[in-house]
């Protein structure tokens, strides 16, 4: 028996180190590895359930190719050989009578390894084909702080057990960090801080938060700026900061101002009471951070509430006194890792999230899923499935799992989890690094994605030397300036190294300040300040929020545990007029398609409003998605999973 040390590539900000017991070859379990501070040393139930997924039966573990092209999810089992054969016959075939702009990469985190991920794409970038612009996930939220900061890294999660006053802002963080929130309970425990929880919806981590505010979804920037005139009337403004660190402040006090208590209630719904409260704490209480959710940014209005929220640390004088993402603060070459650099191809960059339309006209002939169940969590999946079912689409998946994107592939590849193989990946929020180990060998004949990815290159016939660099000297370069001291040789030894982050009162906005008004606004098209804009719904209609719950990564983990459940929250008051009661079947509907699920009548939401988990799929087979629009936000082009607005009716 030995304990192999690993790190947890899943799509989450936590990037959890992990202690893995081997007996034969064989996983028996895992744990969390306390050698870093910032996870702890415990691990949440996707770490604990990886390795059943691992074994699951649900594994690819042949290379599969499709039976005819009638035939869709019918597949037999073939040899590498045969299936490579085919993908390079087929990419050359589109390559001359198509062009590299026919030959889509569709890649995503589900194994965020800078070598399972990253390394791969020169293949891409050599062949100047299309890629995405990855704006599924967290770009919006990107691109608004950006206006008003620059980059977007904030406060570190340890510096947690020193606030005084933590805010969770539509960010279910119980659920979707677990180690955030567990720095946040301890300041709790240590300092009797006061942990606040913005969500319309009652989530965990409102269930578990000291006040809890209710706004109406999409009404956050009401909120922020009824928050920011309590603070400026009640002198909390730190005015020396103000005038030192920031620019445009005053466009900014103006609209603030104007934010009555009268209409603060009317659009967000809560009581002037509420902000007042929150108002005191934020005035009185200090340090105060601010954790800003992603899932807050995915909405019609979510690029407006993260600009306002982010603004209200530095009124009361904190240098980023927020968290959203860290990523783009650190020192990585990914340019060079992933190949963009290393050519003069400048293949096209597509919108991920409205990509639906333009699969289903056939624009790509050639598509190479990588990473990523696009056939679940792309939104517009009516327009998205249409498009991978096209007979002149050729489309080739290399995943761990069988999923609902293989069903549609001509050809499946099997690839090795992250257990199979060596790497190293960086977490979004804390700053720690370690190797992450093979454990066990690649099960059955699946293979690494970058031996995949050589293997198409040179029967390509591509002579670009960059495409065969070894990948950890790819690595070392790329990781350079990485580390606060020390360098990847020292990963290699087993060492944890503590990332560099670029200072957190460096602000790269066109005056070097934090810009109340922000100077790139225009070249957008949006307006300088945050706005609120109106919030509308058609008669009838209910808005269906959707976020994580503990199990799953996505639509990762059903083999774990069962399908994500297929249910809808309704509020007790509108439940009652349409006469449904718990565990009623009922038909979620848009003019985009139909769901079906199980309701669960409660006063979570309020009225008006639904949730469900994300991202399901229903009884009768259809995934949520197809209720959801892929028209993407004007900041970031991100999604608008949380503006969708569905009709609900009784079935049994
Ligand atoms: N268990 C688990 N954890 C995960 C993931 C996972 O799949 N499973 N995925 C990871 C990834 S990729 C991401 S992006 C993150 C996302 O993690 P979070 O940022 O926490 O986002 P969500 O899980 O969508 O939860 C967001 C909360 O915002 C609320 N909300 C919706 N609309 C509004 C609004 O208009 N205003 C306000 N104030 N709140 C609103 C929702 O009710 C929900 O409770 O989670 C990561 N962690
Ligand atoms: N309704 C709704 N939909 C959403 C969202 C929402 O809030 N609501 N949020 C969106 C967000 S924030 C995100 S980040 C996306 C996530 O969207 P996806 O990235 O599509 O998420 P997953 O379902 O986790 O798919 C990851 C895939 O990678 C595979 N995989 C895992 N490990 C490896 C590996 O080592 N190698 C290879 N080759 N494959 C591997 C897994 O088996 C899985 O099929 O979903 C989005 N979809
Ligand atoms: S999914 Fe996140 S919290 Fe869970 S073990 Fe992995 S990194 Fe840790
Ligand atoms: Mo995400």
């Amino acid at each position: 028996m030995k304990v192999v040390k690993t790190v947890c590539h899943r799509d989450c900000p936590d990037t959890c180190f992990i202690d893995v017991t081997v007996k034969d070859g064989k996983i028996l379990s895992t744990r969390g590895n306390g050698e870093n501070p910032a996870t702890q040393g415990f691990i949440c139930p996707r770490g604990i359930g990886d390795p059943k997924r691992v074994y699951s039966r649900k594994r690819i573990l042949h290379p599969y190719i499709r039976k005819s092209a009638e035939n869709a999810g019918k597949f037999s089992k073939a040899t590498w050989e045969r299936a490579l054969s085919l993908i390079t016959d087929k990419l050359k075939d589109t390559l001359e009578r198509h062009g590299p702009e026919s030959v889509l990469i569709y890649d995503y985190p589900g194994n965020q390894g800078f070598l399972a991920w990253q390394f791969p794409r020169r293949l891409w970038f050599a062949l100047g084909a299309t890629t995405t612009d990855y704006s599924l996930c967290s770009n919006s939220g990107h691109a608004a702080i950006g206006l008003h900061y620059g980059l977007t890294y904030g406060i570190q999660p340890e510096e947690l057990q020193e606030m005084d006053v933590i805010t969770f802002w539509g960010n279910n963080a119980k659920v979707s960090s677990p180690h955030q929130w567990s720095f946040a309970s301890k300041a709790r425990k240590n300092r009797e801080a006061i942990i606040v929880d913005v969500d319309p919806r009652k989530s965990p981590t409102s269930e578990a938060a000291d006040i809890w505010l209710n706004p109406r979804p999409g009404s956050d920037v009401a909120l922020a700026y009824g928050i920011a005139r309590y603070i400026i009337l009640n002198r909390g403004v730190d005015r020396k900061f103000i005038d030192e660190w920031t620019d445009g402040y005053e466009n900014f006090e103006k609209e603030a101002l104007s934010w009555t208590p009268n209409r603060v209630e009317q659009v967000t719904g809560l009581s002037w009471n509420q902000i007042e409260t929150a108002g005191d704490l934020y005035i009185n209480k200090r340090p105060a951070a601010f954790m800003i959710g992603l899932g807050l940014q995915k909405s019609c209005q979510g690029t407006e509430a993260v600009r306002a929220i982010s603004l209200l640390p530095a009124l009361l004088g904190y240098h980023r006194g927020f968290h959203y993402s860290d990523s783009n603060g650190r020192f990585v070459d990914w340019a060079y890792l992933c190949g963009s650099s290393l050519t003069q191809k400048k293949g096209k960059v597509v919108n991920q999230v409205s990509i639906g339309p333009r699969l289903e006209s056939g624009e790509f002939k050639f598509v190479f899923v990588l990473g990523s169940n696009p056939a679940v969590t792309l939104p517009d999946q009516t327009s998205v499935r249409k498009g991978l079912s096209r007979d002149d689409v050729f489309v080739v998946v290399h995943d761990t799992h069988w999923s609902e994107t293989t069903y549609f592939a001509d050809i499946n590849l099997p690839a090795a989890t992250y257990y199979e193989k060596t790497d190293v990946n960086f977490s979004d929020h804390h700053l720690y690094s370690r190797l992450s180990n093979k454990v066990i060998e690649p099960l059955g004949e699946s293979r690494h994605e970058i031996k995949v990815m050589q293997e198409i290159a040179s029967r390509l016939k591509l002579s670009e030397s960059w495409l065969y660099e070894d990948p950890w000297q790819a690595l070392g370069i790329a990781l350079k300036e990485a580390f606060t001291e020390k360098s990847l040789a020292d990963i290699l030894n087993g060492e944890v190294l503590k990332l560099k982050l670029r200072p957190n009162n460096e602000y790269q906005t066109q005056s070097g300040k934090i810009e109340f008004s922000s100077s790139r606004s225009f070249e957008i098209g949006v307006q300088e300040i945050p706005v609120q804009t109106e919030l509308k719904m058609d008669g009838g209609r209910y808005l269906l929020l959707n976020s994580s719950i503990p199990n799953y990564t996505h639509s990762q983990f059903t083999d774990v545990y069962g399908p994500i459940p297929q249910i809808v929250w309704i509020n007790k008051e509108d439940a009652g007029k349409s006469k449904i009661h718990d565990g009623n079947e009922v038909l979620l509907y848009n003019e985009l398609g139909e769901v079906r699920v199980k309701a669960i009548v409660n006063e979570k939401v309020s009225k008006g409003v639904l949730w469900a988990p994300r991202p399901l799929t229903g009884l009768e087979g259809s995934p949520l998605n197809v209720l959801a629009p892929g028209t993407p936000q004007i900041i970031g082009g991100g999604p608008k999973f949380n503006s969708i607005k569905v009709k609900i009716r009784k079935l049994t």
